[in-house]
């Protein structure tokens, strides 16, 4: 028996949730309920669509994205983890870390009492993933999706040394135009300013968008909103475990550099990232545990 048929077998729930090959070796999980449909993929537990019943999609996904084991997805929700950008030591290996690009195992599936479906996917690692990273940290991502759509990550430290963590939900948004869109909530928060060589600023008022943004905001726990008035929505972020909020998008020059991103795909995405990066990182003690949980909604809005 294939995957997809014992992935079928073992945690299919009706027409709730199923299992489907999405490209070549591309498995994804298909969620439909009456509050909402999601994708996601089995290589990097990674959501590839959330869309809540009578709203457009909230989550982006390239219409170029390439899906190939090993190889990232333009959109979705890619997990940076277990370093955020560059590597700190060495910039041969890949950035944001590889839990990205490795496959995960679907551990549980349920149906919450209020309809959402959860799916909860463990990191498989392998001896080229204990090569990048020589520590012993599970990681568990569990996903609910419903009228909102919840993340949660967690790693465990079992090893016996203290284990410095840095990571990110990289959200890709959905906007009408993203020349458009006001992002509130980071008001006088400082940041690193990637497109300045991470000059550190401080954020005055709502971030607009009309160039190459790239943006880690430090220190803040606060709640971030993209405000679309050509969708006529707010997308609501909430965060908790997460020190840093990331704001990016690649614009013109650096879209047509990247390859995968769709024809003026950049004016429809906008990443809204919530992570623990730079001096946010964590410090995991031997035997503690960390979780970084985010929370999307929509709230219709005229303005
Ligand atoms: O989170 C923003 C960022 O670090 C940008 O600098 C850009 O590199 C982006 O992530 C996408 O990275 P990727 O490796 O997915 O192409």
């Amino acid at each position: 028996m294939n995957l997809v048929d014992t992935l079928n077998q073992q945690h299919a729930l009706n027409e709730t949730l199923q299992f489907r090959e999405q490209a070549e070796q591309s498995i994804v999980a298909e969620v439909r309920t009456a509050q909402a449909e999601a994708t996601i993929a089995l290589q990097g537990a990674q959501v590839l669509s959330w869309r809540p019943v009578g709203e457009e999609p909230v989550i982006w996904l390239s219409p170029q994205a390439r899906f190939a084991p090993g190889k990232s997805v333009r959109g979705g929700v890619p997990i940076c983890w277990p370093w955020f950008g560059a590597h700190p030591g060495s910039s041969d290996l890949p950035a944001h870390g590889f839990a990205r690009t490795v496959p995960w195992e679907l551990e549980f599936t349920e149906v919450l009492a209020g309809g959402e479906v959860r799916l909860v996917f463990r990191l498989i690692e392998s001896e080229d993933s204990e090569r990048l990273w020589p520590y012993i940290t599970p990681l568990l991502c569990s996903i609910t999706v419903g009228r909102s759509l919840g993340i949660e990550l967690t790693t465990r430290n079992e090893g016996g040394e203290t284990v410095e963590l840095t990571e990110a939900l990289h959200t890709y948004f959905q906007v009408g135009d993203v020349r458009q869109v006001d992002v509130v909530g980071l008001d006088r928060c400082e940041y690193l300013d990637k497109v300045r060589d991470f000059q550190r600023d401080t954020q005055s008022g709502p971030i607009s968008v009309s160039s190459e943004v790239d943006r880690v905001y430090l220190n803040t726990n606060r709640e971030v909103v993209i405000k679309d008035p050509v969708l006529k929505r707010h997308i609501h972020i909430r965060k908790r475990g997460s020190g840093s909020s990331i704001v990016w998008n690649p614009w013109i020059e650096k879209s047509r550099q990247m390859g995968d991103m769709g024809e003026d795909g950049y004016l429809h995405m906008l990443c809204v990232e919530s992570g623990n990066a730079f001096e946010n990182a964590i410090l995991l003690e031997p035997g503690a545990e960390h979780s970084l949980w985010v929370e999307y909604a929509v709230e219709a809005a005229g303005d």
